[in-house]
């Protein structure tokens, strides 16, 4: 089942109390989709929040706009619960009451690989979009909403932060498109917005970077690059999580790899972020771990030590680059 964005438009025109929610570890699309689209509902006379249940990240700060929260007492009546760049409860920990409370249950994403933990009243979802923010400037334009500054620096941030600054392979003449439109929008700067998002990284951020890309391992002659962010690493350097955001793409840029794996340790669980570079599909290894995401860019998690991780994946990786 995926509807039309104008019959979505057409349902949440006559909705009002409506709570947004962006996946876990929010990034620019996530949080740029829901609060750009906030800040149309609510120039439409709506009530609409986004929920959110941990920290806006440093350098995502300016999407804020007003339009966070992490107490939903504040709507006394939730008619819709929407999930943003996203699908299914294991995205949304912690706030599973509160997705509860929306009569309706809606879902726009971009991401192919779908849950079925919970029952929508209407999803669209595009795997051919570049980003989820896409999407949700096409629904905005059919809510008759404006296109405002903010929305529009809203769903430029999207944009880039999906498209790796329209370098990765999803990016279409939509992604152009679209963003054509935002440079009409008065006072729109994306110099401005990309300083914002790319130029603020901490001296200790750098610092953790360096010590991560100076210990990579690699596989399979050079085609598979493997790095780890450590607890120990991030409190010797005095950083958060968010700010490895980007050693990622760092581990991409070298030269032969085909694909790359992160592993990032929490207090209770390790991540892995998966790129593939051309042909590895990362989506296909990162599923068999229960994870998903897209064919070049995808994620799962292990509730074991890194070293136990490591052991399962990396053969699975090395299968995918060979
Ligand atoms: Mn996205």
């Amino acid at each position: 089942m995926n509807d039309t964005i104008r019959s979505i438009a057409t349902i949440m025109s006559d909705l009002d109390g409506i709570l947004l929610f962006p996946h876990v570890n929010m990034d620019g699309d996530a949080l740029g989709s829901a609060s750009a689209l906030c800040l149309a509902l609510r120039s439409l006379g709506k009530k609409a929040y986004v929920m959110i249940s941990e920290p806006v990240p440093k350098n995502l700060d300016f999407l804020e706009c007003g339009c966070c929260i992490t107490d939903d007492s504040i709507l006394e009546d939730v008619q819709l619960s929407l999930q943003l760049d996203c699908n299914g409860l294991r995205r949304i920990p912690g706030r599973e009451t509160a997705w509860e409370r929306g009569r309706l249950k809606g879902c726009i994403d971009h991401h192919a690989t779908t849950s079925k933990d919970i029952r929508y009243d209407f999803t669209r979802i595009e795997p051919k979009s570049a980003a989820t923010g896409e999407i949700i400037y096409r629904l905005i334009k059919d809510l008759g909403a404006e296109i405002t500054l903010d929305i529009a620096n809203c769903i430029f941030a999207a944009i880039t932060t999906d498209t790796g600054n329209f370098q990765h392979t999803n990016t279409t003449s939509r992604s152009h498109e679209i963003v054509g439109h935002l440079y009409k929008v008065e006072g729109f700067n994306s110099k401005v917005i990309s300083a914002l998002i790319y130029d603020r990284r901490s001296k200790e951020a750098l610092m953790l970077e360096s010590a991560v890309l100076g210990s990579l391992d690699f596989y399979a002659d050079g085609k598979l690059a493997v790095g780890k962010v450590t607890q120990a690493l991030l409190e010797e350097y005095g950083c958060t999580m968010d700010e490895a955001e980007g050693i990622i793409q760092r581990i991409m840029s070298i030269d032969g790899v085909e694909a790359g794996c992160l592993f990032k340790e929490s207090a209770n669980n390790v991540r892995a972020s998966l790129r593939g570079r051309t042909y590895a599909n990362m989506e296909k290894a990162a599923a068999k771990f229960g994870g998903g995401g897209h064919v070049l860019a995808a994620g799962c998690s292990f509730n074991l030590p890194i070293e136990e991780a490591e052991k399962l994946l990396i053969p699975e990786l090395i299968e995918a680059v060979s």
